[in-house]
């Protein structure tokens, strides 16, 4: 039996520390997915350990592109920090990550908790706002390589993310068209569709998925519904912008 708390050290400290670590799944074939779940609370525990604060969670390879991208075929989540919270405009210091990437997102604003089975009218009931975002993504793995459980105990690659201006939740988010742009560039085309055929289904899974972790997703709560596209490079000095259909945009520029 692998020591948990071991490796969730390991984790953790490659993410502090941006340094890239083997996939665990090499020394440890035998390695779980529940197992992976377990060393990514407890390596969000040392993050609360040392001030960082929860708000919120992340769902991820909830889109076709994005599993075919990193060849994994499920989705994953992840727990979100305020230390991840970029605000909208500013600069990012690429010495934070290991190998970063960006990829277009829909967040919901959450006003009311949720947890469990739930339909997605009850899902948007539970939604105060909804807006554009982008998520940074950095795998702490070697070359961006791993497995389900590696990919899962490394707290699903959250390392950044970045939300536009709040809309109104009447906004209806299932089939939006978005480009997001480096350096004024379209390089990811697509619709928020492609995110299990409408984000309000990946807020429905969150619900059901955090239940079966004993949580809820609470009040106040950010849920970052998957990327619609494959994810872009992010590369020195890049402006990065995505503009999404009635939901408006959102940027942030990369450090040199
Ligand atoms: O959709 C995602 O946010 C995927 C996270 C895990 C896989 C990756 O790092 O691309
Ligand atoms: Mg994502």
């Amino acid at each position: 039996m692998p020591n948990l708390a071991k490796l969730a050290e390991v984790v953790d400290e490659a993410a502090r520390t941006a340094t890239e670590i083997p996939q665990l799944t090499i020394a440890h074939p035998d390695l779980t997915v529940e197992d992976a779940y377990a060393i990514q609370a407890l390596s969000l525990a040392r993050r609360y350990a040392r001030g960082e604060r929860r708000v919120g969670m992340k769902m991820g390879l909830t889109s076709r592109a994005k599993m075919a991208q990193v060849g994994v075929s499920e989705m994953i989540w992840g727990r979100l920090t305020d230390s991840m919270q970029v605000e909208e405009g500013s600069v990012v210091d690429l010495k934070r990550y290991v190998h970063p990437r960006v990829e277009p997102e829909v967040a919901f604003l959450l006003k009311a908790p949720l947890s469990g089975n739930v339909t997605p009218a009850q899902a948007m009931a539970a939604v105060g706002a909804v807006a554009p975002a982008l998520e940074i993504i950095d795998s702490r793995y070697q070359d961006f390589k791993f497995a389900l459980p590696d990919v899962v105990a490394d707290n699903s690659s959250s390392s950044g993310f970045v939300v536009g201006g709040w809309r109104s939740p009447d906004v209806d988010v299932a089939n939006l068209g978005l480009v997001m742009e480096l350096d004024g560039q379209a390089r990811q085309v697509g619709s928020t569709a492609a995110i299990l055929g409408d984000p309000v289904r990946s807020l429905v899974a969150a619900a059901r998925l955090v239940a079966q972790w004993g949580e809820r997703l609470e009040a106040g709560w950010i849920v970052l519904a998957g990327g619609a596209t494959a994810a872009e490079h992010l590369t020195p000095g890049a402006s990065v912008r995505l503009v999404m259909q009635d939901l408006g945009s959102v940027s942030f520029q990369v450090g040199k």
